[in-house]
């Protein structure tokens, strides 16, 4: 099923989005069929190619006086703070089988908390492409269905990476030739399937509405594509294609979906040091050869105590070079049990990682790796560590959320 069919069967199922559309809902555009007028307070227009409403703007609609039957917005949220201070998103990765909790999936859909959504597993090689040639998108639909429903941009995760690939890729002895098309097919059809349809859009404050199109796609992550000495990591890819295989995935995504976002990520890169530069000397030289990219993102798992100081420094070096920049997978973990002091001390540690984003003007929003530690992955990953996230395994408020909206207001 493609997106614009899957947005049509989710509002025939849902009647309350018929009468108006929410502020960042779809209001119009090709295969649409809901509610074409916006609640008041927000603005129609068709976005420009990178995302952004066009000058001129219809009024909005009268005040509704139809109840949605939708659950009543949070007076303040994550979100709605990241917005109000000129950033575009504050969100939240996702996974599938979590999707099962309705209590999970009631915060998640809070778009004043979150206003972006990254899948985290179900949009990787091993979901999408398990057997060369046959693509499955059933995981990453539900949560792009998911974002659309809810109001919610999403990032798209990943195209290139080392882990998480089904062994067709990582043994299969290919030649350059052929891994160069195995590289551009999984690519060019992964974003293209997520390609953004073009549509008319509910904004407060006239900013991004084309959700789908702002989809952005994750080439190396983890230790890729740098070891943390700045050496070109050893993998199926380099090894194969030397560095190539960047620009390759680059340039398939971007003849895919002209309008996606295409960022390279990584962690370990968010302070100065011999990785950043690895970093930086990449996408200059990504510029300088016309590759096409983005942005970087910026992992950000970090430890309590242990955050770099260099972060916003490091976010101005890439900023410099004309590239937007995200907070993509942030965490801050401690060693169990949570007492008082190390959750004061997460709680300041969120602020000033936050805070590095707020700084700087081309860093367009955060993202936390899910919001509660209920379905983290650091527990299974580090034995002994966890309650990573804002919110506990109870969906309780922590410290840390004070934190993050210290430096969002
Ligand atoms: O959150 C993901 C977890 O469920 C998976 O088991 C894990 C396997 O590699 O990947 C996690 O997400 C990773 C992300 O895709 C890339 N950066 C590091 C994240 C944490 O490992």
């Amino acid at each position: 099923m493609n997106l614009s069919a899957s947005f049509a069967v989710l509002v025939a199922l849902i009647p309350y989005a018929l009468a108006q559309s929410p502020e960042w809902g779809q209001c119009g555009g090709t295969g649409y069929t809901g509610a074409t007028t916006c609640v008041s307070g927000t603005v129609t227009g068709e976005p420009n190619a990178d995302g952004h409403l066009k000058a001129t703007s219809a009024p909005s609609a009268p005040s509704p006086t139809v109840s949605t039957g939708a659950p009543a917005p949070s007076v303040s949220g994550l979100h709605t703070l990241a917005k109000a201070a000129g950033k575009l998103y504050f969100g939240s990765a996702t996974d599938n089988p979590e999707l099962t909790d309705t209590a999970y999936v009631a915060k998640l859909s809070d778009n004043a908390e979150f206003g972006q959504i990254t899948p985290g597993n179900s949009m990787k090689w091993d979901a999408t492409e398990p057997t060369r040639g046959t693509f499955t998108f059933t995981g990453g639909d539900v949560v792009a269905s998911l974002a659309e429903k809810n109001g919610q941009l999403l990032r798209g995760h990943n195209c290139v990476w080392y882990n998480q690939l089904p062994s067709w890729v990582a043994n299969g002895h290919f030649t350059a030739a052929d891994l160069t098309d195995v590289i551009t097919t999984h690519c060019g059809t992964l974003v293209g399937h997520y390609k953004g349809q073009i549509f008319l859009g509910c904004d407060q404050r006239s900013v991004v509405v084309n959700r789908i199109a702002r989809a952005t796609f994750l080439i190396p992550s983890y230790s890729e594509p740098f070891n943390d000495d700045g050496t070109w990591r050893s993998d199926v890819f380099f090894n194969t294609l030397g560095q190539s295989y960047v620009s390759i995935a680059l340039k398939a995504a971007r003849a895919a979906d002209p309008n996606a976002k295409l960022y390279i990520n990584d962690y370990n890169i968010e302070q100065t040091g011999a990785k950043s530069t690895a970093m930086l000397n990449l996408v200059k030289q990504l510029q300088a050869d016309g590759v096409p990219i983005d942005g970087v993102g910026f992992q950000s798992h970090f430890i309590v105590g242990e955050v770099p100081g260099s972060f916003q420094t490091v976010l101005e070096q890439f900023t410099a070079l004309g590239l937007e920049v995200a907070i993509t997978e942030l965490d801050i973990r401690m060693t169990l049990p949570a007492t008082d002091a190390l959750l004061a001390q997460q709680q300041k540690d969120y602020q000033s990682v936050v805070q590095a984003c707020m700084n700087v003007q081309g860093c367009v929003g955060v993202t936390i790796w899910d919001w509660t530690d209920k379905y983290s992955w650091v527990p299974s990953t580090f034995s002994g560590q966890g309650a990573a996230l804002p919110w506990d395994e109870t969906f309780n408020k922590k410290p840390a959320y004070s934190g993050i909206t210290a430096a969002l207001a």
